[in-house]
């Protein structure tokens, strides 16, 4: 039949060994449905987990926290608005390549440092100027030690985006915050200041 290839002709199938074909189609299916099976049960835990820990991993100030910092969103006004961006220091895009390869990408808060009122509704909106990059935003608890582990909040920045909550801190004092997908060098801190 012309075009017609049939493999058992050619001169190289003959020096393959011959093994049982029905067996082997048997056993590779076989094989295959139970790697795919395995894959679908990894797959799907790895979704839950995954589902689990995005959930677990972004939130506002609980009720312990809220006695600290409130934050709302929306309409609320405020007499102050600050706008903090993520700064590209060095990226893989723009280089330098040497610091790149010495030290991975950088990123900053830019500013690092801002100033508030007690008791002063103060809107912070944060930037993610990165197309391609997730930043976060954590803000930490200066009496961290009586709750270890655990953020006053944190917050997604996904890419290109602006974020913006109203901040009232009710305690004086140095607040840190950062970016935990880039440490050490993505932080900053945020000084409450006594009312005006
Ligand atoms: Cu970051």
């Amino acid at each position: 039949m012309p075009g017609h290839f049939d493999s058992s002709f050619h001169p190289r199938s003959s020096r393959q060994p011959r093994l049982p074909r029905s067996h082997l189609t048997a056993a590779a299916t076989a094989a295959i449905c139970c790697a795919a099976a395995a894959l679908l049960v990894i797959v799907s835990a790895a979704h839950a987990a995954d589902t689990m820990a995005s959930a677990a991993r972004y939130y506002m100030p609980d009720a312990a926290a809220a006695k600290i910092v409130t934050v709302v969103n929306g309409g609320a006004t405020a007499a102050v608005g600050i706008v903090v961006l993520t700064d590209a220091v060095a990226v893989k895009e723009t280089g330098p390549k040497p610091t790149i390869e010495h030290f991975g990408e950088v990123y900053a808060f830019s500013p690092n440092f801002i100033a508030v009122h007690r008791d002063e509704p103060t809107r912070i909106t944060l930037w993610n100027l990165q197309p391609d990059d997730e930043h976060d935003f954590m803000l930490e608890d200066p009496t961290l030690k009586k709750r270890p582990g655990r953020a006053l909040m944190h917050l997604r920045l996904a890419p290109l985006s602006k974020t913006s909550y109203v901040y009232t801190f009710h305690r004086e004092g140095l607040f840190d915050f950062r970016c935990a997908v880039h440490q050490p060098e993505m932080n900053g801190q945020i000084l409450v200041l006594p009312p005006r």
